[in-house]
C-alpha cells in the first residue's frame, strides 16, 4: 500500500496538493474495476459512493430505523421515563422519542444492566492502547455515580429562544443527519458562497481498511474560498461595520478593534504580499505568532490565496519548530519579535532564528522570515536580524493594496496542516481540506453555542491549537461573529482578568478549558464575584474531561446558575465538535459531554472491536464520515490508516475511552494510548522520552501521566542514568531544561523519578501499567509482576519514590 498521499512528500516539493493521480490509483473505486485513467473519474466515483451509500443506508426503511443504525438514543440507551421525569419544560414526550417496536422487544428499550461491560484486558488490542482508566472524576475523588442522576435543566426562557429547543427537535434533526447526510449537509453548505456548486456526489467515503484505502471527500468539485465566506460574504450581507475582532493586549487598557471591513483590508494586504514574494496555491506557510490580531489575519491571508497554513503554537521550542519546518518545508515563516505573557517576555524571533538554522542543517532553507514588531514587548532595535532573509511586517505590508483577488479552490483542496502529538516521537501533520471543514465548523459553532448575531464570543484557546483554528477563527467568522482575541495570561495581573474582560466587552459566550477553570477555582470566589458577568449566556469547555466539581463551580459561580455549559468533545483530527450538549435542548449532567452532534455516529467498542450497547465502558469510535474530518496525515497516509482506522476496522478510533450511562449520556474518560493530556494539550510520552534520552547523562526514560489537580494530568518521568552518574538536583533540573528546550515549557516533567532499572517484560517492553501505579502511589494495585524480566526493580523504584 502506498505510503504517501501528497506529492509534497517528496523532499524537493513544497506544494501541498493532493496528488490526484495517485489518489485515483489508490481510490477504492479501483476495486470495483473502474480505471484510474478514465477521464470520467467523477462518474466512476459516483458509482462507488452510491454503492457505499447503499450499504450504509441499507436496509433503511424508516420503520426499521431504530434498529439498523447506530442510534444510541433510540436503540438501547434511551430511557423515555428519564426524560418525562426530568425535563418538565417539555412535559409531553413526543412520539419521536419513544422507542419503536423492535428497539427492545415490545417498545421498551433494552435496558442496560445485563449489558454492562467493562474492558479488563488490553492484550488483544493492536494499537498500543492502555487499559481504560476509571473515570477521571473518580480518581479526583468525586463519586460520579451520585452525579449521574443530577440533572441541570436549561431554563424555559433559554430553551424557547434556542436554535434547538428540546430533545425532540434535536432528535428530529439528528435523525435526518444520519438518514440523509447528503441532503442534511448540502442544506447547510448552501448557506455559503460557492463559485461553482459541488458535483452530484455530495460525499464519498471508505472508513473500512478491509475494503481498501481510507478515503473521505465532501463537496468535491465545489469551488469556494473560506476567507471569502468569513469576510467578503459578511460584508456583502451588510455587516462590514460590525466588529470582527476585539483585541485585548497583555496589559489591561491596551486594546484594538477591527471591523469586518478593516479585517478584510488587512488580510488583503498580507495576501498581496505573500503572492508578491511567490507564495502560490498549495504552498505551505508556517505561522509562529502569539495571540495578536496578526495571527488570524495571517491564517485568512493564506486561505485567500489558497496557501496552506501551518500554525505552530508559540510555546513550542526551536527544536519542535524546526521539526515542523523540516516536515512541511514552508517558503516563508511569519512571526513576531517577542511577546509579553503575564510578566514574562518571550523572545519568539530568537526561537525562530534557532529553528531556521537547525532546518538549514537539515537541508531545508526558509527564504523569508516576516517579522511583526510587537512594540509593547520589544523594540525593533533590540531584535536580532538576519539581513536578506528577515523583513519587518510593518515596513512592507501597509504598502500593499487592501483589495486582493481570491484564489478559488476545490472543496477538497488543503486548507491547513496542524501538527499534533501521537504515540511516537514524530508529530503528525493533520491535514484539513476546505469545503467540509468550512461547513462543519460553522454549523457546530452555531448550534453548540446557540450563537446569535448579537453575541460577543470569547474562546480563550490559542490559535496554535485546533480550538483556535476552528473556534477562534473560522467557525465564528463564518457566522459573522464578534470575537475576542486575548494576548495575555488569564491570571494577569490578577485572577479576575477573565471576568474583567467579560464585563469590558459584554462577552455572552465564554469557551475555555477545565484546567483554567480549576486554576481560577483555587484563587477564591471573590475574583469572580467582584465582576458582574451578567452578559454571559453560554459557557463552554474543551480539551479534557471536566470534573463535576469544576463544572459546578463554573456553572454556579461564573454563570450564576443561568448559563448552560457546552462540554464539547472533539479532536484536532475531527475538525469540529463531535459530542456536545446543545444548550437549549438537553438536560445536562455535570461532567458528561452528553450526545453526538448532527451527523456523528459514535460507537463504543470492546477490546475486540465489537460494538457494545447500553450502559458500558469501552473505546470511543465513530462510524461513517462527517464533513470536518481530517483527510490524511501530511505525507504519511499509511500512518493515518494505521493510527486511526486499523485498531477497530470499520471505524475511526479516537484514542479515547468512554463510559455510556443508563440514559445514553457519554462520559469521556481520557486517552487510552500513550498520549498525555496536560492542561488540555496533547503530549506524546514518546516525545518527552526522546527529549530526555537526548541528555548525555540519561540512559533510558519512561514517561507516564498522573492525575494533577489543576492540569488534569501531569508528566511523571522515570529516568535511568548512564552508569556511574550520581543522582543530583542539578541533574534533575538539567533534564527538565532539556525537555523545555526541545519541546517547550508546557511539556516539562512535573516529577523526575530516579530509576536504576525499569520494569520490563522478557521481550524488553516497558510495563507502563506498573509505572503508572508507582507514580500514583497505588502500590496495592501493582498486579502480577512475576512476568517481569526482573521483578526486583519494582521494589527499588518504590524505595526511590521520594528521593
Ligand atoms: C479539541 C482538542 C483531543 C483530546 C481528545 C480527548 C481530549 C478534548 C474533551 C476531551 C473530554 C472534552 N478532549 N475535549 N476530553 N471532554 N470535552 O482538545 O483537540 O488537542 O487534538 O485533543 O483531548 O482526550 O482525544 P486535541
Amino acid at each position: 500500500m502506498a505510503s504517501t498521499y501528497c506529492n509534497s512528500a517528496s523532499p524537493s516539493s513544497r506544494n501541498i496538493y493532493y496528488n490526484h493521480k495517485n489518489r485515483w490509483k489508490r481510490n477504492p473505486c479501483d476495486r470495483y474495476g473502474y480505471s484510474s485513467s478514465n477521464n470520467n473519474n467523477n462518474i466512476n466515483c459516483n458509482k462507488y459512493s452510491k454503492s457505499v451509500r447503499a450499504r450504509r443506508s441499507n436496509p433503511a426503511p424508516i420503520s426499521k430505523f431504530t434498529t439498523c443504525y447506530c442510534w444510541p438514543l433510540f436503540k438501547h440507551d434511551f430511557n423515555p421515563s428519564f426524560f418525562t421525569s426530568h425535563f418538565p419544560t417539555n412535559p409531553q414526550l413526543p412520539s419521536l422519542l419513544l422507542p419503536r417496536s423492535g428497539a427492545g422487544g415490545d417498545g421498551v428499550p433494552a435496558m442496560a444492566s445485563d449489558k454492562l461491560r467493562h474492558v479488563d484486558s488490553m492484550t488483544t488490542l493492536p494499537s498500543r492502547a492502555g487499559k481504560i482508566p476509571k473515570l477521571n472524576a473518580l480518581i479526583l475523588g468525586e463519586a460520579l455515580a451520585s452525579e449521574e442522576d443530577h440533572l441541570i435543566i436549561p431554563s424555559q426562557d433559554f430553551s424557547e429562544q434556542a436554535h434547538v429547543s428540546s430533545p425532540a427537535e434535536y432528535l428530529e434533526m439528528y435523525r435526518r443527519s444520519i438518514e440523509d447526510p447528503a441532503g442534511f449537509w448540502s442544506d447547510f453548505a448552501s448557506q455559503f458562497y460557492w463559485k461553482e456548486k459541488w458535483g452530484q456526489t455530495v460525499y464519498s467515503e471508505n472508513l473500512d481498511i478491509r475494503k481498501g484505502s481510507i478515503n473521505i471527500e465532501w463537496f468535491k468539485g465545489g469551488i469556494t474560498n473560506i476567507c471569502y465566506n468569513c469576510l467578503d460574504a459578511n460584508i456583502a450581507a451588510g455587516h462590514g461595520e460590525k466588529i470582527a475582532i476585539y483585541w485585548e493586549g497583555n496589559e489591561p487598557g491596551v486594546d484594538a478593534t477591527l471591523t469586518y471591513k478593516q479585517l478584510l483590508q488587512r488580510v488583503c494586504q498580507l495576501a498581496n504580499y505573500l503572492r508578491d514574494v511567490g507564495v502560490k496555491k498549495g504552498d505551505a506557510v508556517l505561522i509562529y505568532l502569539p495571540m495578536l490580531m496578526e495571527l488570524p489575519i495571517a491564517m485568512l491571508a493564506c486561505a485567500r490565496i489558497g496557501a496552506v497554513h501551518s500554525v505552530v503554537f508559540a510555546g513550542f521550542s526551536s527544536e519542535s519548530l524546526a521539526q515542523r519546518i523540516i516536515d512541511c518545508k514552508p517558503k516563508i515563516v511569519i512571526t513576531c519579535n517577542a511577546v509579553q505573557r503575564g510578566s514574562k517576555t518571550i523572545y519568539l524571533k530568537d526561537i525562530v532564528d534557532a529553528a531556521i538554522a537547525e532546518s538549514v542543517r537539515n537541508e531545508t532553507a526558509v527564504d523569508i522570515c516576516l517579522t511583526y514588531e510587537n512594540v509593547s514587548a520589544l523594540k525593533k532595535e533590540s531584535t536580532k536580524w538576519v539581513e536578506g532573509r528577515d523583513t519587518w511586517w510593518q515596513d512592507v505590508i501597509p504598502k500593499y493594496s487592501d483589495t486582493c483577488d481570491l484564489e478559488w479552490v476545490d472543496a477538497e483542496d488543503p486548507l491547513f496542516l496542524l501538527y499534533t502529538s501521537g504515540s511516537t516521537g514524530k508529530p503528525k501533520g493533520v491535514l484539513h481540506t476546505t469545503g467540509g471543514y468550512m461547513v462543519y465548523t460553522a454549523t457546530t459553532f452555531k448550534f453548540a453555542f446557540d450563537y446569535k448575531p448579537s453575541d460577543v464570543y470569547w474562546c480563550t484557546a490559542d490559535c496554535g491549537w485546533i480550538t483556535g483554528h476552528s473556534y477562534v477563527t473560522y467557525g465564528p467568522l463564518l457566522n459573522g461573529a464578534t470575537v475576542i482575541v486575548f494576548e495575555g495570561a488569564p491570571n494577569y495581573p490578577d485572577p479576575g482578568r477573565c471576568w474583567e474582560i467579560v464585563d469590558k466587552y459584554k462577552v455572552s459566550i465564554f469557551y475555555t478549558a477545565p484546567t483554567l477553570v480549576r486554576s481560577l477555582m483555587r484563587e477564591g470566589n471573590e475574583h469572580v464575584t467582584r465582576y458582574s458577568r451578567k452578559s454571559l449566556r453560554v459557557l463552554g469547555s474543551v480539551g479534557e474531561p471536566i470534573n463535576p466539581s469544576a463544572w459546578r463551580w463554573f456553572f454556579n459561580l461564573v454563570g450564576d446558575s443561568r448559563c448552560p455549559i457546552s462540554d464539547t468533545w472533539w479532536q484536532t483530527e475531527t475538525g469540529g465538535f463531535m459530542i456536545t450538549p446543545l444548550p437549549g435542548a438537553w438536560p445536562q449532567k455535570p461532567g458528561s459531554a452528553t450526545f453526538p452532534f448532527f451527523g456523528i455516529q459514535p460507537v463504543v467498542v470492546d477490546e475486540k472491536g465489537k460494538e457494545i450497547e447500553g450502559e458500558c465502558s469501552g473505546y470511543l469510535c465513530v462510524k461513517s464520515s462527517w464533513p470536518g474530518a481530517f483527510r490524511t496525515l501530511y505525507g504519511d497516509h499509511e500512518r493515518y490508516e494505521t493510527t486511526y482506522f486499523s485498531a477497530f476496522p470499520g471505524y475511526y478510533f479516537s484514542g479515547d475511552g468512554c463510559n455510556r450511562d443508563k440514559d445514553g449520556y457519554i462520559w469521556l474518560t481520557g486517552r487510552v494510548d500513550d498520549v498525555i493530556n496536560v492542561s488540555g494539550h496533547r503530549i506524546g510520552t514518546a516525545e518527552v522520552e526522546s527529549a530526555l534520552v537526548s541528555h548525555p547523562q540519561c540512559a533510558e526514560a519512561a514517561v507516564v501521566g498522573v492525575e494533577h489537580e489543576v492540569k488534569g494530568q501531569g508528566i511523571y518521568a522515570f529516568v535511568t542514568l548512564v552508569e556511574g552518574v550520581p543522582y543530583s538536583d542539578d541533574l534533575r533540573k538539567s533534564l527538565i531544561m532539556t525537555v523545555r528546550k526541545q519541546i517547550g515549557a508546557f511539556a516539562a516533567p512535573d516529577k523526575i523519578h530516579w530509576a536504576p532499572g525499569l520494569p520490563k517484560t522478557r521481550s524488553g517492553k516497558i510495563m507502563r501499567r506498573i509505572l503508572r501505579k508507582i507514580a500514583s502511589k497505588q502500590l496495592d494495585e501493582l498486579g502480577d509482576i512475576s512476568t517481569l524480566a526482573d521483578p526486583g526493580v519494582v521494589e527499588e523504584l518504590i524505595s526511590l519514590a521520594d528521593s
